[in-house]
């Protein structure tokens, strides 16, 4: 069994979990202060988001410099204390590594600018003429997955018609040519940079993008909306190409041991999906299945199956995520308020009993739900989207800062988050924290959460109940609207009291 088989991961986002310097926005010294948190929590590993120099314009995931520290979140040295504190209290740290694309202020980005069309500096982007009339229109039409093209033009040095570079994502976020091998060298220097400092594993940004299509075709798809932006039959996207590229990260990986890699994999269909985690490539992916299930039992059963069988099919383990930086948070996508807190409890019970890894996102195991800010306060490059599952933790009771800065957040953080500050919840044995510190707890001592499947039962309409296939540990949910009887066994753990023996709407249980 490697670590991160069965590891509760948890997502640090950076900005948002612990300021040290009171300048509004967390930092490494800040996390380290926090260990002790994350350790009684009961986690196995964080995966810190991008703390790498950049200019922040998708705070972090614009990266100048992969093998430095910015300031505003500390240097190498707090970097390397931070590790070392993980790893002496044994929790593993996961970084994230950002290859689909470079900030503009990397300096081969700079260097591209200021060279010719045709040069090497060009060649480690996406340069190309225009389309049309003086080179007026972008080389493809391929979107921004944020919006607008996907192409920004750059003037020739004369003013002429220059060329334009290709951005998946903002224009200060230009694509590198995954045809270049000194993209494939600069990507390796990067991964062994940090895996000789330590580090346990990395989570591939955009795992899914860093290939593209050789003729860079148009996208000939009808305008449509999809959760996460992305569709199959997507040229942006899954190019045959990436695969070589995860094989590559995978040998580099192998070198150290006990290292590992995720993607994050926005690919829709199954099989194209599971190719990112065959035996050569990444160890895992996000399994994000039941981000898109509503709570409804025959929903949530249905994506539970086709996670498990999609792994299986390529013997790698299931990875299961409720809430990362990017959606909504689980409390608000269920409904919102005491409905939406029970149902995302009831799911981290689900998640929870269910074999391979779970990764949760900070906050989560506080009940936070996502925060409506006010139009001028919103910094998300992607328009308002983002910005509410990040307003920062809620750590004690005196606000504005909450613990969490002793500066001006650099979200606002509302009232409501006064009552669910971590100090709070610590002390309540009913609070959502401690449900999630009871269920690791189980999660990581009980024998019941053994084996890799499970079988279903039969449950009253709207329910479910499922067995982990080695084992006798069940898990019951009541997606219904009426109050059910358990399956028998003896109750380990439920998501709310139950009510005269039964399981009330919007819970679930444990039992064995
Ligand atoms: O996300 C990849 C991605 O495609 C996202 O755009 C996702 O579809 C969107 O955020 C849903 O609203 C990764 C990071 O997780 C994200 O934070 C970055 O902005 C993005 O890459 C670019 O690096």
């Amino acid at each position: 069994m490697r670590w991160w088989q069965e590891a509760v991961v948890y997502e640090v986002y950076v900005r948002s979990f612990a300021d040290s310097d009171g300048d509004g926005v967390g930092d490494l010294n800040g996390i380290r202060g926090r260990l002790g948190y994350l350790e009684l929590l009961g986690v196995d590993a964080l995966w810190l988001t991008p703390f790498y120099r950049s200019p922040m314009v998708d705070h972090g995931y614009d990266v100048a410099d992969p093998r430095d520290v910015d300031p505003l979140f500390g240097d190498l040295e707090s970097f390397d204390a931070l590790l070392a504190e993980a790893h002496r209290r044994g929790m593993q740290v996961v970084v994230d590594l950002v290859g689909n694309h470079t900030s503009t202020e990397h300096e081969w980005f700079r260097g591209a600018v200021e060279s010719a069309p045709g040069s090497p500096e060009r060649a480690r982007y996406h340069f190309r003429p225009g389309r049309g009339r003086n080179g007026a229109e972008p080389p493809n039409n391929w979107r921004s997955v944020f919006g607008g093209p996907a192409w920004t033009h750059v003037p020739g040095p004369g003013g002429e018609p220059g060329e334009w570079y290709m951005h998946l994502f903002t224009a200060d976020q230009p694509d590198l040519d995954w045809t270049n091998p000194e993209v494939w060298a600069d990507t390796e220097k990067t991964i062994r940079f940090w895996a000789d400092r330590g580090v346990d594993g990395f989570r591939i940004d955009v795992a899914h993008g860093m290939a593209k299509p050789e003729t860079l075709p148009d996208d000939l798809r009808q305008p449509g909306w999809t959760p996460l932006g992305h569709r199959d039959n997507d040229p942006r996207f899954d190019d045959p190409g990436v695969h070589d590229v995860h094989r590559m990260i995978r040998a580099v990986l192998d070198h150290y041991p006990g290292r590992m890699a995720v993607g994050e994999v926005l690919v829709g269909d199954d099989e194209a999906f599971a190719r990112y985690v065959r035996p050569d490539e990444l160890h895992q992916a996000f399994g994000f299945r039941l981000l898109h299930a509503p709570f409804e039992a025959d929903a949530v059963r249905a994506a539970i199956d086709r996670t498990l069988a999609t792994f299986a099919g390529v013997g790698a383990e299931p990875t299961w995520t409720l809430a990362n930086h990017d959606v909504p948070r689980a409390v608000t996508r269920y409904g919102g308020g005491d409905v939406g807190t029970a149902r995302a409890r009831a799911m981290a019970l689900v998640v929870l009993a269910l074999p391979g890894s779970v990764y949760l996102y900070q906050g989560e195991e506080l009940g936070l739900p996502d925060v409506e800010l006010a139009e001028e306060a919103v910094q998300d490059p992607s328009g308002r989207g983002r910005d509410g599952c990040r307003v920062p933790m809620p750590w004690d009771a005196e606000p504005p800062g909450y613990g969490f800065t002793t500066g001006a957040a650099w979200l606002p953080m509302p009232q409501e988050y006064g009552r669910l500050t971590v100090a709070a919840q610590l002390e309540d044995v009913g609070s959502t924290l401690s449900l999630y510190r009871r269920a690791l707890e189980l999660r990581a001592n009980h024998p019941g959460f053994a084996g890799d499947a499970v079988e279903w039962y039969g449950a009253p309409p709207g329910c479910f109940a499922f067995r982990r296939s080695a084992s006798t540990l069940v898990c019951a949910l009541n997606a219904s609207s009426v109050p059910v009887p358990l399956p028998p066994g003896d109750v380990l753990l439920t998501s709310v009291p139950l009510v005269d023996g039964e399981l009330p709407p919007n819970a679930a249980a444990w039992l064995t």
